[in-house]
């Protein structure tokens, strides 16, 4: 049964066979999938409301908006821009609070309704939290997006989810920041994060994996057209396009743009600092763990969620012909665009 969202998107189960070749690799997909049109996004069948619970809530003229398809480098802009516009001085008493109480996720709950999640035990930091903000509240079934709507002004809240799955008006209302990253390397570091986090729980092979990451089966969908969207609005006055290549090669260069976007009025000096602390080696260092399960053996392996943050480092692990097929997509999918990424060849 197709259902129709607020955004005007029309969700449609994927078909039995579709389905269970996905649930073959991606065992947290076997609750069902539906894939949204226009767009062709995807989304976890029990998530749906959810997604008309973030096109519907009323964004403030304060808000950022934290914009990347998984693995672009979403957590590091949090940081960047949460320092940037809570803790210029490095000395804020919550800084070292989990980043998602601080700038929100806002379809987190999409990976802990499914049951390859368990229930939240009562002591757990997501549960205490909701339970501080909302104590009269008894149902706790999207605890990360009533956090997000709940947390104080100026919220800077991350979200995977493209920019037609938000009101129209948004850029009209508040800011945006869009993190793009060259799609061979993102294609790698979602292998390892659909290998590490259980709510995912990918147990196919690498080939396996850059299948669907170029059939577009991996929600929320389709990277290129995510690209496409954002790339789209990149000369509005309140959209900010900024690449993970060029934020690792020239952080000066980029945060001071940031902070002209965002209006932070920081020195130079300043910039430098956080620059220093929201670095791979000092996030790395400060991280602790993870607010839903992970394989052990697959973070021992990899390094964890704190990787390698590096640029290029998919010529490690693909091989050439992966490396074709991904190269092919690319080139039939921005056909016509000017959007060109970094550390794209071999030498
Ligand atoms: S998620 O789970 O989709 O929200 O992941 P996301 O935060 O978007 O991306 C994770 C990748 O970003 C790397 N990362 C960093 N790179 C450079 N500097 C800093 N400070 C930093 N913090 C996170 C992280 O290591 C993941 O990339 P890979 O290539 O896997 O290391």
């Amino acid at each position: 049964m197709s259902a129709k969202l607020k955004s005007g998107h029309v969700a449609v189960p994927l078909e039995k066979e579709e389905l269970s070749q996905l649930e073959v690799l991606m065992r947290s997909c076997s609750e069902g999938v539906v894939r949204l049109d226009p767009g062709r996004w995807l989304l976890h069948t029990p998530s749906l409301n959810l997604v008309d619970n973030i096109y519907e809530h009323k964004y403030r003229p304060s808000d950022l908006i934290i914009m990347a398809y998984p693995k672009c480098g979403t957590t590091w802009a949090q940081e960047i821009v949460w320092t940037m516009r809570n803790n210029p001085d490095l000395d804020h008493p919550e800084a070292n609070d989990q980043v998602i109480f601080r700038s929100p996720f806002l379809e987190a709950d999409t990976y802990t309704l499914s049951r390859h999640h368990p229930p939240f035990e009562e002591d757990h930091p997501v549960p205490q939290a909701f339970r501080k903000a909302f104590p009269q509240r008894e149902d706790t079934k999207n605890m990360f997006f009533s956090l997000a709507e709940g947390s104080p002004d100026p919220r800077s809240m991350k979200t995977h989810l493209s920019l037609s799955l938000f009101p129209e008006d948004l850029l009209e209302t508040c800011k945006v920041l869009y993190v793009a990253r060259n799609p061979l390397d993102v294609c790698i570091s979602f292998f390892h994060h659909c290998r590490h986090f259980i709510v995912r729980d990918f147990r196919g092979t690498l080939d396996q994996f850059v299948d669907l990451f170029i059939q577009d089966k991996l929600i929320p969908g389709p990277y290129l057209q995510h690209l496409k969207e954002a790339w789209a609005k990149k000369d509005h006055k309140n959209f900010h396009f900024v690449f993970y290549e060029d934020l690792k090669e020239d952080p000066l260069t980029e945060l001071k743009k940031l902070d002209g976007f965002l209006e932070t009025g920081l020195s130079e000096d300043k910039i430098k600092k956080i620059i220093d602390y929201t670095s791979f080696s000092a996030m790395k260092s400060r991280d602790t763990e993870t607010l839903v399960p992970t394989r052990q053996e697959v973070a021992k392996e990899t390094g964890g969620f704190f990787r390698k943050g590096e640029s290029g480092d998919w010529k490690v692990l693909l091989t050439p012909e992966q490396e074709r097929k991904i190269m092919m997509w690319m080139e039939s999918g921005l056909k016509g665009m000017n959007l060109k990424f970094k550390h794209m060849r071999r030498e």
